[in-house]
């Protein structure tokens, strides 16, 4: 049976994350893992907060503290607001970390000993008033290829084209928004994607099952055709370039490129994981010479990621020609808006991760970000649409079926699975019906297709509640106990089976639903024999109506919210 290794794109150091950082990579990579897990798959989820670079610089700078504090502080803030959402990690680590650096070391190491690193002079621009370079998000301006004016140094926002700070148009210092600047020499290190184009090609090439959107923007960048790319900063902070194993004088001021270590820290974060615990082995994940061959590697990651996950993360693994696991299914999502527009943290516009959970419990949010995942196109965010995947699909739907079957057997049956009874017709009808989208919903989670798997899962939790209606066992207890206690225990089986399928997704409220009928929590994941399956829980034992599993939504509610957060413009 495959070990399964999934990473989620590591979130940037420079506080807490929005909905749509965690819509688009996190969340779908935990209910990915959640399942594999239930299905009996050794799984390793990994994730890690990416500190280096100029975002966690002007961030530290922005809250007034030096950047090894900041760090610090905040990779606890993002790890605990993760868990609080229900995210699985297995290791949350940190791209500051000592194994990073020896690794991002080596690396570049590997990668010039076989002729894949050159030294250039560079033309860099310089900021007189900031007596400093200014890469990456440093400067600001207009972008070359879509007029966007607020276009970063490394990348464009808007059109989300990849940039050189020289690109742009009309620039200014970030730092102190000076346009007193000047291109000036300084030395660094090029990675040689050119000498590669056609290994990467061939390898992307190789991954036929990949999404048609990480596909289309790894073609894109293929088809423009690959440049060598700098991977050295004039910064301070961040994995230094001359120390461990890689020497290289004139290079004592410089770091790596955020974009190269970051990647890296996805083995690095293994590597942190089994040094945390003495019986783990990381390699056995991440070198095909020390049997990772049987390990299935997926990525989860928005679409402004897929270009590092498809060109440069390659050029760095398969450049060093060492036997390195590389992904094998790349899953991209597009954006999550808010309302017509981005979400935006220096706007404060949208819902953060702390902020949802002060109004509202995980799974809500769990459930709308999956059921609306931007899967096929950019998805926007209202509070009438979350409204309507709140109130109607987890608590009409779902919440009603498991109290309302539950309420029953407490006041008609003493709260005990009742015997008697075989089933008939209608259960016969169930069951197959229950088969077949058991084997839909595990082709779409096997698919990673989180929305279809999300309609999966509430196609059956609809037959549970039709089920009820046309069986009614509050009619058939006035003439026919036996037939009441077959329509009772059959449909307590399938809450008990709602909790094992639900958990990836609203894994608080399975655990509650598991309790009620003294299931293990999490179960394992259901094979598609739903007659068995639906026959499993032992007669004559006491169940419990859980306390209300989902509450509604109300009007006045998301007048408050939409004053709170914005939204609704
Ligand atoms: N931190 C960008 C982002 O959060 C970046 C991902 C790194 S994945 C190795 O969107
Ligand atoms: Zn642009």
């Amino acid at each position: 049976m495959a070990r399964i290794l999934i990473t989620s794109a590591l979130p940037y150091i420079n506080g807490i994350k929005h909905l749509g950082n965690l819509a688009g990579s996190m969340l779908p990579a935990d209910v990915y893992a959640r399942f594999q897990r239930a299905r009996g798959h050794e799984t390793l989820y990994i994730c890690a907060t990416d500190e280096h670079g100029t975002p966690a610089e002007l961030a530290a700078a922005a809250a007034g503290q030096d950047v090894q504090t900041y760090c610090a502080e905040q990779h606890v803030l993002q790890y605990e607001v993760g868990v609080k959402f229900g995210l699985s990690w297995d290791w949350f680590g940190r791209s500051s970390s000592p194994q990073n650096h020896r690794l991002t070391q080596h690396f570049a190491q590997v990668l010039e000993e076989r002729g894949l690193i050159e030294e250039r002079v560079d033309q860099m621009v310089y900021s007189i008033d900031d007596k400093r370079f200014l890469p990456d998000r440093y400067i600001e301006g207009t972008c070359p290829h879509c007029g966007f004016e607020k276009a970063r140094g490394d990348q464009c926002d808007n059109c989300g084209n990849l940039l050189d700070p020289t690109d742009l148009i009309n620039p200014y210092s970030v730092i102190s928004g000076s346009r007193n600047l000047e291109v000036r020499d300084t030395r660094h290190l090029y990675l040689l994607q050119t000498k590669m184009a056609d290994r990467i090609r061939a390898w992307v090439d190789s991954h036929t099952d990949w999404p048609l959107l990480a596909k289309s923007i790894a073609y894109k960048h293929l088809d423009e055709g690959l440049i060598d790319r700098g991977i050295t900063r004039d910064l301070s902070w961040g994995v230094p370039v001359t120390q461990g194993e890689f020497p290289r004088p004139g290079f004592e001021d410089k770091v790596f490129y955020v974009w190269f270590d970051a990647p890296i820290e996805y083995i690095a974060a293994t590597q942190e994981w089994a040094e945390s615990q003495p019986d783990r082995d990381w390699k056995s994940w991440w070198r095909t010479d020390e049997g990772a061959d049987d390990v299935r590697y997926v990525q989860f990651m928005g679409k402004d990621n897929v270009a590092f996950h498809t060109v440069s993360f390659p050029a760095t693994i398969l450049g060093s020609e060492e036997p390195w696991k590389s992904v094998d299914m790349l899953k991209a999502f597009n954006w999550l808006n808010w309302y017509g527009g981005k979400f935006s943290t220096s706007n404060k516009r949208g819902v953060f991760m702390d902020a949802a959970l002060e109004i509202l419990p995980p799974d809500l949010w769990r459930w709308y970000l999956t059921s609306n995942a931007p899967e096929s196109s950019d998805t926007a965010f209202t509070w009438e649409q979350f409204a309507s995947a709140v109130n109607r699909d987890l608590a009409d739907v779902l919440g009603n079926f498991v109290n309302r079957i539950l309420k029953f057997t407490e006041s008609k049956f003493d709260g005990v699975i009742p015997e008697g009874g075989a089933p008939g017709p209608l259960e016969e009808k169930l069951f197959a019906d229950v088969s077949a989208r058991l084997a839909d919903l595990a082709e779409q989670m096997d698919a990673i297709e989180v929305r279809k798997s999300a309609q999966a899962l509430r196609a059956l939790w609809v037959v549970g509640n039709e089920y009820l209606q046309e069986a009614a066992p509050w009619t058939a207890i006035k003439t026919d106990r036996d037939r009441a206690a077959v329509i009772v225990r059959t449909a307590l089986n399938l809450a008990a089976l709602y909790a094992r399928i639900s958990a990836p997704f609203i894994p608080f409220a399975a655990e509650k639903i598991a309790e009620a009928f003294s299931q293990a929590y999490p179960g394992a994941w259901p094979t598609t024999d739903a007659a068995a399956e639906l026959s499993t829980l032992p007669v004559g034992l006491s169940v419990r109506a859980p306390e209300v599993l989902f509450k509604k939504i109300e009007d006045e509610q998301i007048a408050e919210w939409t004053e709170r957060f914005g939204g609704a413009e």
